[in-house]
């Protein structure tokens, strides 16, 4: 037992309390939300007490500690996965039931922490999860958006938006430290002076307007140690108060200004994945939270150490992707500034502190400010970037004489832009891509120049994923099964789930391992019939492909493929079909249009499909509206085909293809990201693989792409499903609805190449590899060996593995034990 307050008898009398106190009602009376606000009360008291004892515990040590800065914090439902972390979500459930109450229910009333995109922002909060289990002292560093990723309707096909208001209820996981407030500057002008007493240059800030940054402190529970680190995300608040009495013009419209900056900083969350929005306020979001993030962390060094010089031997910065990087010339802004450093000590300082991992290869995502518009938001930032520049294009030069076409690569400012990466590179001391492919390409294409001056920077870290909340929490029959084969050591030690590869060959465990999986695609049928009305046949193979929708990701190769299909079944009914029900989940970007039309026609292929009684039922088509954490849980745990089918070389990663492996579903993919990883881990044989390969696609690229008027004009099949975009098989006549996606295949009158994503020319080797999965599939033996075998295989691809190894290879943490906060 965790704690005596997880006593039945107290937990249960705790909860009663809450809720006369709170709300002076009964547990009869009140609302399920009340119930959750209740109960969440009740754990945080325990979290709050051990939080402080790993505060004072790290303090103690003086541990090296690293803080991950992001804009993003993809952290789904709290309570569950603290009752997980602390080892008492079965006590609780207990306790619970035999009030009444279902925690189930209870754990549904919370909204998701959706203060990110995608893989990006969930690969934060699945570190921040194994850095708290692994003992390591670290803070995520982030921005509390009044509103995070938005939530998805779907309107007569349509995907709308709607504000996600996830702070209505209150957040009963958060602390407000209004003491650790500060202050942050925009704007202004420079002036320069030599103080009198040392000749130092001094620089001042003047004619600005600030906010007032306030950090809320989120709790961040590791499995079964005691350890609570922090989430701190950034609040803002006009600095000025309203003084009406005082009216005085200047002061007034400077107030309202202030005051609405502040409004506005925190207000959203930019809804792109992997596409640069270069929106002024973006900026400010990300100058605002890292100039308050560093200036907490350098106040918090100096109250036990006196010398900054040595700021890295006690902190580790570790910037995800480009958007923090502005961290390098505040870095160095603070340091000579505030702290009185000169430039060759803040540099020194700040290249051995700060680190850099890049997400994309993809242009668009490229974030390069235009000079103008950086230079007037951030004009002492503006300076210290140009100097930076500036020295190093002195080594360029030294290194490579008289190549100037390496300055233009490499340089940060040119042709009127700054670019973000380029300065991540060049001050950060490690750059790291997130497979090892993406690596490989980083190293041979994209950063070619960075690596061939600087190879000694460059490193891989495959990502991973927290078993704990995609496998304890959110498929808890197959892990208290293999808790039962092999232990719990699985939970904390990944690579301990290969003591279930003997099982694979025992066939009451495969028919037990496939009874599971069969329960959870009940499960997921009855979230499906009461969220879309739709009736599924939870027998039939459930292919699912989730994730952000993005033409690279190819959701459009997998719908043209199911149009495919249903002309075949429509043709031959005769033929010999296993029943499918293909699964969609998927946000896209409000302005990007072609991804909102790809959302649409999957929706009308649903809908004739799912109408469709000559085909018996045999193809049906789900779009799952609203996307995100939880609900993902119960997708993945009921998942019998991963869908993994980006363009070769596009998929940096990936971490959605972890999450189906560790919950028995093999991947049907393209050799991208870390699907080669898992191929390697599991087996070829285990993998249905299809498609170029990177080089081969790049290849093309590098020699303007290729022809897909060949495809299309040689494949009748395929010339018919795609001309049925446009015949209105699937628009109730309509003959336009669709024309965008036919042009982008076909290129006849956009400027973008045609079919820059190679969907036409991938297509039979996809639809072939689809014919391998229903083979498969139809033996049941040996299906239920090849999904054993994912589960089984996949110790690799934990978040605690890749947590080792950014501490092993970047960061040089040390493990801290924290003693329990309870007086037990
Ligand atoms: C993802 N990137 C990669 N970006 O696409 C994925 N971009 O392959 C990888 O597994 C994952 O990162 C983790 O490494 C993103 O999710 C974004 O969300 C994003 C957000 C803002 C701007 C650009």
């Amino acid at each position: 037992m965790f704690s005596k307050r997880f006593e039945k008898e107290t937990f249960k009398q705790t909860v009663k309390d809450n809720i006369r106190t709170l709300y002076r009602k009964t547990i009869e009376e009140a609302t399920p939300q009340q119930l959750f606000q209740a109960v969440s009360y009740a754990v945080k008291d325990v979290i709050f007490d051990d939080w402080f004892a790993t505060q004072k515990a790290y303090d103690e040590a003086d541990a090296k500690t690293v803080y991950y800065m992001s804009m993003e914090f993809l952290m789904g439902r709290a309570l569950g996965n603290n009752l997980i972390n602390m080892t008492v979500y079965k006590d609780v459930k207990e306790a619970l039931d035999e009030m009444g109450i279902d925690l189930n229910v209870i754990e549904d009333q919370e909204p998701d922490a959706a203060l990110g995109n995608g893989g990006l922002g969930r690969l934060a909060a699945c570190f921040l999860d194994s850095l708290a289990t692994l003992n390591y002292p670290a803070y995520g560093c982030g921005i509390r958006y009044r509103y995070g990723m938005f939530k998805q309707k779907i309107e007569n096909g349509y995907q709308k938006e709607v504000p996600d208001d996830w702070l209505r209820e209150g957040n009963p996981f958060e602390l407000r430290r209004e003491e650790y407030a500060k202050e942050v500057r925009f704007g202004g002008n420079i002036r320069f002076e030599k103080d009198p007493a040392t000749g130092k240059d001094i620089f001042i800030q003047e004619n600005y307007e600030s906010v007032l940054a306030i950090p809320y402190d989120m709790p961040i529970v590791g499995y079964g140690n005691h350890v609570v680190n922090t989430l701190r995300v950034w609040d803002a608040k006009a600095i000025t108060d309203f003084k009406l009495d005082e009216f005085d013009r200047g002061n007034y419209h400077k107030a309202v200004e202030q005051e609405n900056l502040a409004k506005l900083i925190v207000d959203v969350l930019y809804p792109n994945d992997n596409h640069y929005s270069g929106k002024e306020l973006r900026l400010k979001q990300q100058y605002f939270f890292i100039s308050a993030s560093l200036q907490a962390l350098i106040a918090k060094y100096k109250k036990k150490h006196d010398d900054v010089r040595k700021l890295y031997e006690k902190v580790v910065i570790q910037m995800n992707d480009t958007h923090p990087t502005v961290a390098v010339p505040e870095l160095m802004r603070l340091l000579i500034d505030q702290e009185g450093l000169n430039w060759e000590e803040a540099w020194d300082v700040t290249t051995k502190t700060c680190a850099y991992t890049n997400h994309t290869i993809m242009a668009e995502a490229l974030e390069k400010w235009p000079i103008d518009l950086f230079s007037r938001l951030l004009p002492r930032i503006y300076q210290i970037v140009q100097e930076i520049d500036r020295r190093f294009l002195i080594k360029v030069r030294e290194m490579y004489p008289g190549n100037e076409h390496k300055v233009k690569k490499m340089a940060i400012l040119m042709d009127g832009q700054v670019r973000m990466a380029n300065m991540a590179i060049i001050a950060g001391f490690s750059v790291n891509g997130v497979a090892r492919l993406h690596t490989d390409i980083l190293k041979t294409q994209q950063l070619r120049d960075f690596y061939e001056m600087m190879p000694e920077k460059f490193n891989n870290k495959t990502n991973g994923i927290t078993q704990r909340r995609f496998l304890a929490h959110g498929n808890p029959l197959l892990a208290d099964w293999i808790t039962d084969k092999i232990g719990d050591g699985w939970i904390t030690d990944l690579s301990q789930i290969a003591k279930l590869k003997p099982y694979v060959e025992d066939e009451t465990a495969r028919r037990e391992f496939m009874e599971i999986k069969y329960k959870n695609k009940v499960r997921l049928a009855k979230y499906i019939k009461e969220h879309n009305g739709i009736d599924v046949d939870p027998r039939s193979i459930f292919d699912v492909q989730v994730k952000r929708l993005h033409e690279y990701k190819r959701q459009f190769l997998n719908i043209l493929h199911i149009m495919y299909l249903y002309n075949q079944i429509k043709e031959h009914p005769e033929m010999s079909f296993y029943p499918r029900t293909f699964i969609f989940g998927a946000k896209a970007a409000a302005g990007y249009l072609r991804a909102k039309e790809t959302i649409k026609l999957i929706n009308s292929v649903a809908e004739v499909v799912n109408n469709d009684r000559s085909i018996n039922g045999k193809l049906k088509v789900v779009f799952i509206e609203d996307y995100r954490v939880s609900n993902a849980e119960l997708i993945f745990a009921a998942a019998d085909v991963s869908e993994q089918i980006s363009t070769a070389s596009k998929e940096a990663s990936g971490t959605g293809n972890m999450k189906f492996m560790l919950n028995g579903a093999p991947t049907l993919g393209t050799m991208d990201g870390a699907n080669v990883e898992i191929v390697q881990e599991v087996g070829a044989e285990n993998a249905f693989i299809f498609g170029l390969s990177s080089e081969e696609v790049i290849n093309y690229e590098n020699n303007g792409g290729y022809n897909p008027q060949d495809i299309y004009f040689n494949d009748w099949e395929l010339k018919r499903v795609v001309d049925q975009l446009m015949d209105g098989t699937y628009s109730h006549g309509d003959h336009n609805m669709y024309k965008n996606l036919y042009n982008s295949l076909l290129n006849t009158q956009s400027t973008d190449k045609a079919d820059m994503y190679f969907i036409l020319k991938d297509f039979r080797s996809y639809a072939d590899a689809q014919k391998r999965v229903e083979e498969a599939y139809r033996d049941q033996q040996r299906w239920s060996r090849m999904a054993m075998m994912q589960t089984a295989c996949c110790g690799k691809f934990s978040s605690d593995r890749t947590i080792e190894e950014y501490v092993a290879d970047i960061w040089h943490l040390e493990k801290v034990e924290v003693p329990s906060g309870q007086e037990e």
